[in-house]
């Protein structure tokens, strides 16, 4: 096992990982930019090494630098967290030659699964069902025509490097094909400095539904059932819930076992979660995120499986605590990410925390680094904390939610923590009956007024 581990994120997830090394009784060291001097993270670990000024591209994305805290520290292996350097391969090779491990997986797997074409071929072979489309990538007009005549309109042309929903773009006819075509390549080449694109059926209201795995490396995986991502706002998500309240027991174990058996194949590394649409009782494969997820609780409620802990033993060799006949779903659990953010604008509100409370109480989890008198700095995303409820049913998990809402108190900032208030008591929340478009259709019709 390894003896001390240097986490090179901030935030709520660096305090998750401080605490799954605790209990395996390992040495923490947190790393920070000089804005977050006074972080959580930071005085929570037994060491802490400054690594740079504010913006992330000087401080948690500085491999140089967090190298040389390694050096200084003694670290033998580094946990990305998510976000930042958790889906760079290159940092991993940089670490391994520099003999420190990335908790995470080969990094040929993290590369293959950044770029969306050879994701979709790679899932294809594995028997993973994909969305109808082009076969790789799409070169010129005459190949994107002959291909949505095939799969028929409307169509999708996707950026291979994309993600969160950048460089998109919908053809709803013939005569929109090319114009998207272009477009889509003009924004891919600005965001991502790549311009390959590909071609797909556009499901017009599915699910976001994504299955968690975990596999040592050398052949074993398992699959830890689903979460329901659909809740979403400008890709950003909002709420996330397991089981999917779409799903029967019998559809839940089989894409679980396709996508077990998929990374068996693969001798997948690490934890990971394979990314579906589900429309029409079917799903379709889009992407693989090769990382351990913000909303990895709600899994861990259902399971009772700590996913950092298994994280972490199979990136030091050891096997997995857990074989599929030992993952039993029980009950229900639901995340809501607390934001520093006005509930309606969603404009960021970083600043001073001038009372803040927990809820507490059975099937209560607040996952978050904020404390009373805490300052958000403004450089970094804006989650104050996530908010997990499990209950035996869903509509325990809804009542316990609306009391555990109720309690929250964090004053000094605005945050989503009325929006959440809203949702739960809304019908078709309660009923389950959301796609990935309800949330932005209910804020655009102002029912998200508190
Ligand atoms: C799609 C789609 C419809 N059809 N692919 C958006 C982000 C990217 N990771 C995948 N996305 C989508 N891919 C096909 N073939 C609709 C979306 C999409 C979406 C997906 C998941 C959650 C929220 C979404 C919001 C808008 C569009």
């Amino acid at each position: 096992m390894f003896e001390k581990i240097l986490i090179a994120n901030r935030g709520e997830i660096a305090l998750r990982i401080l605490r799954a090394c605790k209990e395996l009784g390992i040495a923490t060291v947190a790393v920070h930019s000089t804005a977050d001097a006074d972080a959580m993270h930071v005085r929570l670990a037994d060491e802490s090494v400054c690594i740079g000024p504010p913006a992330a591209r000087d401080s948690y994305l500085n491999i140089p630098s967090l190298l040389a805290a390694c050096e200084i520290t003694g670290a033998d292996a580094v946990h990305p967290g998510y976000g930042f350097l958790a889906e760079n391969a290159r940092f991993a090779e940089i670490l391994s030659d520099h003999n420190v491990h990335f908790i995470g997986p080969k990094a040929e797997h993290i590369r293959i699964m950044g770029d969306k074409i050879e994701a979709k071929k790679t899932a294809q072979r594995l028997g993973i069902p994909v969305v109808p489309g082009s076969e790789g990538g799409i070169t010129n007009d005459e190949d994107a025509h002959r291909v949505a005549a095939e799969i028929g309109f409307p169509v999708l042309v996707k950026a291979a490097s994309g993600g969160g929903g950048r460089g998109m773009k919908v053809a709803m006819t013939a005569d929109d094909l090319s114009q998207a075509l272009s477009t889509a390549r003009t924004e891919a080449k600005a965001a991502f400095g790549d311009d390959s694109v590909y071609l797909e059926k556009y499901l017009s209201t599915p699910r976001h539904i994504e299955v968690q795995v975990l596999g040592d490396g050398k052949g074993n995986a398992i699959h830890l059932g689903e979460r329901d991502c659909s809740l979403q706002r400008r890709h950003q998500k909002v709420w996330e819930e397991a089981p999917s309240p779409a799903l029967n027991a019998s559809q839940r174990t089989e894409i679980g076992e396709i996508v077990a058996a998929a990374m068996r194949e693969l001798k997948y590394l690490g934890v990971g979660t394979v990314e579906f649409l589900y429309e029409d009782g079917r799903f379709y494969f889009i992407e693989m995120n090769t990382r351990i997820q913000v909303e990895h609780p709600v899994t861990e409620m259902i399971t009772g499986i700590d996913l950092i802990n298994e994280q972490i033993r199979v990136a030091a060799g050891l096997p997995m605590n857990f074989t599929q006949k030992d993952i039993v779903l029980d009950g229900h659990a639901i995340e809501c990410r607390i934001n520093a953010e006005h509930p309606r604008t969603f404009r960021p509100s970083p600043g001073k925390i001038t009372h803040y409370h927990v809820p507490g109480g059975l099937g209560i989890r607040v996952d978050s680094a904020a404390y009373q008198g805490y300052t958000i700095p403004p450089y970094y995303d804006s989650l104050v904390g996530k908010l997990i409820v499990h209950g035996r049913t869903r509509e325990e998990c809804l009542m316990r939610l609306r009391r555990a809402l109720d309690e929250f108190v964090v004053d000094g900032v605005e945050t989503t923590l009325p929006l959440f208030r809203t949702l739960v008591r809304t019908q078709a929340i309660a009923d389950g009956a959301y796609d990935i478009h309800w949330l932005e259709h209910f804020l655009a019709e102002g029912e998200g007024k508190s």
